[in-house]
Order: C-alpha cells, then structure tokens, then sequence
C-alpha cells in the first residue's frame, strides 16, 4: 500500500512500465509524491463526465468543517458504479493508481462556477479531528487522491499547492495524483492544496479517493 514505512513512498520508487503511475511525469519535490499525466481521458469521455455532473448536482460538503462557510463553494455530483462510462472510468483511475476497486470511494463530480473554489486544505482525515472515527473505521485513513480536469475554465480555477509553490493549470483530460500520506504512513501536511477561484467560464473535475484497507 502507498505510505507504508521505508525510505520513501511506495509508489515514488515503483514508477516502472505496468506499476502504479507508469508513464505519469513525478513533480520534483522530496516533500509529496505528486504526478501528472496530460490525456489520461480523451475529450469524449470528459463531456460524457459533464454532462453527468450537469444533471446531479448539488452543494459541496467537508469533512472537519471549519467556521469559514465559504471553504467550499463548488457543487459535487455522486458518479455511482452500474453505470458503464463511470465503471469505464473507475477502472482506469484503479489501474494507473495500482488500486482495487474495494478501496476506492464512490468516484465525484465537482462543478465550479465564477467565483466558486476550494480554499486550501488537505484530503486526508485528520486524526484529531471530529470526523475521523465516522470517516475511517471501515476503511481507514485516504491514501491516494487521483483528479481528472473535464475541461478548461477560460480563466482561473488551478489547483495550487501551496507548500511546494506548485501551480497547475486545468487542462482536459489532464490526470493529478498524490499520495496523501509520507514515507512514514502518516498524513503530510506538505500536500497541502486549493482549487483556486474561477474567473470566467465553469470548471469541472472528478476526483477518487483511495482508503488504507477495502471499504466493501
Ligand atoms: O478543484 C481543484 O482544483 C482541487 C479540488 C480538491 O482539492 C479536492 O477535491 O480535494
């Protein structure tokens, strides 16, 4: 599993032809495991991811919410497993992160309209905090977050980590993915990110959480 004990995250050293994120380009920081892969879904299928968001949509939620009502402003869309493009999907995100599908959360659509954004925070759960027994009794503590870009907002909404003053650019069909966790298995500050404000046109993503242990 990602973030098991060692010198380094698991998947920083398995980066090989058929391991996990194989053909996906490292960011070169020590601090995070964090990859990109440009055209992981082709335009087709992000318009079919769209047009899905577009017609189930509803507020987003967090866990350990803050007092700041305006932390989240986008509108998420649950992509439920049965249908064919979300298991299509669901199947890729699995492979290129070395995953089963028992680990993965329900696949999310989010949606972010002018002035909507996702102020920083970090995805894993925090341990001390009021969510965490509800979150990950059954499948523990988000391991990996994979985030596919369905489009490109004509301008803002990047996604801006903070600590390692990186910067990325929406760009369809566009794959980020980081693990959650350091070397040590524990919940690193240092991914620390936003999904900065959109200034013109909607943005959409999905995103995949993965869990330490199977959640079915
Ligand atoms: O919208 C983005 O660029 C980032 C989304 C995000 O941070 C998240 O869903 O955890």
């Amino acid at each position: 599993m990602p973030g098991a004990a060692g010198a380094e995250p698991v998947a920083a050293r398995a980066a090989g032809a058929g391991a996990p994120f194989a053909g996906c380009q490292r960011v070169p920081d020590r601090r995070l495991v964090l990859y990109i892969r440009r055209g992981f879904l082709d335009t087709e299928t992000c318009a079919a991811l769209i047009a899905r968001i577009e017609r189930n949509r509803r507020p987003s939620t967090v866990a350990d919410a803050n007092d700041d009502p305006f932390n989240r402003t986008s509108e998420t869309c649950d992509l439920f497993a049965g249908d064919p493009l979300v298991d299509r999907v669901n199947a890729m995100l699995d492979s290129i992160a070395g995953q089963t599908a028992a680990h993965g959360e329900v696949l999310q659509g989010q949606r972010y309209a002018v002035g909507q954004e996702f102020k920083l925070h970090t995805d894993y759960f925090e341990p001390d905090g009021p969510d965490f027994v509800r979150y990950c009794a059954v499948g523990g503590q988000r391991t990996w977050t994979c985030m596919v870009y369905l489009n490109e907002p004509e301008d803002g909404g990047a996604t801006r980590f903070k600590r390692i003053n990186k910067t990325i650019r929406p760009e369809t069909g566009k794959l980020l993915a980081w693990s959650n966790l350091d070397a040590a298995g524990r919940p690193n500050y240092e991914t620390l990110h936003q999904g900065m404000k959109v200034y013109r046109g909607v943005k959409y993503i999905i995103t995949k959480w993965y869990r330490e242990r199977p959640l079915a």
